[in-house]
């Protein structure tokens, strides 16, 4: 990471300690699917004996719909998967399990769907079946297969987990839809068989958020994750909201991949300067009948988000802890 130290010698601006955004409406993203997935959920509840609950482990502590506690998780065994560890700083990762496993939350796993050989992946049929076995619903009624329901918000890898598991027990490519932009899963699929032994199926199921995603920065942190449509929030809000965190961390890695000669506390400043230097330019028509060549600011934009999302900038933790 470049940190201050880094840098000293160089005018630093005073950068910003909170992050002001009026515009809470941007943040609320609840289509007509999300609504009709919580209610098939609910209707398939009978036959479910466990939840996987996937979330992205970067934000380990917010952005999870507090809704799945009350409507479907229920007295269920409940396993919290984190997945996309590979991005995350996992460094508080003991603070991070001790805070969960005083709100309830004591089944913890980490995994990275990109490497299938990865423990969190290993250890979940085997928590699932452990868990089961110990829990009363199980003993009331003895069936010989095992249900397990997938949720949490969009774009965490919730069927890729289901991918991941399927092709660990029974050696069988993809059964469910995956892909890098929120919303790929729209409905509750039918089971999926994912293991013979202990047979578990599997139900996957669209991402959900909160309807009211009330902390403006909780809602920003599921942005830059690729839970929120990059559309609605804006791509040049998330870039500013990226900027703002990394600026407060002192983490100015961020100034080397864009070309700056120092770090900025303006993002509008930011993105100029890195369009430019990517050579993205937009013609707009000017008042003459001519042509003005301007920086493509959202270009600069999204190659800003990307480079977060990808990895390219270090791993996160969002969350303090
Ligand atoms: N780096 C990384 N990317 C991952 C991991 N797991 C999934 N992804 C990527 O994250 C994106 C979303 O994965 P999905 O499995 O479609 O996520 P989902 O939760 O089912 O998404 P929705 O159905 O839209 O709610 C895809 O581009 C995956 O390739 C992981 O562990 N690490
Ligand atoms: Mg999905």
């Amino acid at each position: 990471m470049v940190r201050l130290s880094a840098i000293l010698g160089q005018h630093l601006p005073v950068f910003r300690q909170v992050f002001q955004f009026s515009d809470k409406n941007l943040l609320r993203w609840y289509p007509g699917h999300m609504g009709k997935g919580m209610k098939q959920m609910q209707q398939k509840l009978k036959s479910v004996d466990c939840i996987v609950e996937v979330h992205d482990a970067r934000i380990p502590i917010s952005g999870r719909n507090e809704q799945f506690r009350y409507t479907v998780s229920g007295l269920r065994p409940h396993i919290l998967v984190l997945n996309k560890m590979d991005l995350a700083d996992l460094s508080h990762e003991g603070v991070v399990r001790d805070y969960l496993t005083k709100q309830g939350m004591s089944e913890v796993l980490y995994t990275n769907c990109k490497d299938l050989s990865c423990s969190g992946l290993k250890k979940i049929v085997p928590t699932i079946n452990r868990l089961i076995l110990n829990s009363e619903r199980y003993n009331r009624n003895e069936k010989e297969e095992f249900t397990v329901m997938v949720i949490g918000v969009p774009n965490v890898g919730k069927s890729s987990v289901i991918n991941a598991i399927r092709n660990k027990y029974l050696k069988k490519s993809k059964a469910a839809a995956v892909g890098a932009i929120a919303g790929i899963t729209r409905s509750v699929l039918t089971k999926i068989k994912v293991c013979q032994d202990p047979l578990i199926y599997v139900l996957d199921t669209p991402g959900i958020l909160d309807p009211k995603v009330e902390d403006v920065e909780t809602g920003f942190k599921l942005a830059l994750c690729s839970s929120m449509n990059d559309h609605l929030v804006g791509i040049r809000h998330i870039a500013d909201y990226l900027l703002y965190f990394l600026n407060r961390r002192g983490d100015f890695e961020y100034v080397h991949h864009l070309g700056l000669s120092s770090p900025l506390d303006s993002i509008e400043e930011v993105l100029i300067n890195s369009a430019v230097n990517m050579g993205k330019t937009l013609k707009r028509k000017n008042a003459e009948g001519g042509y003005t060549i301007v920086p493509d600011i959202d270009a600069a934009a999204y190659n800003f988000v990307k480079l977060f999302r990808t990895g390219a900038l270090g791993k996160f933790l969002l969350d303090e802890v």
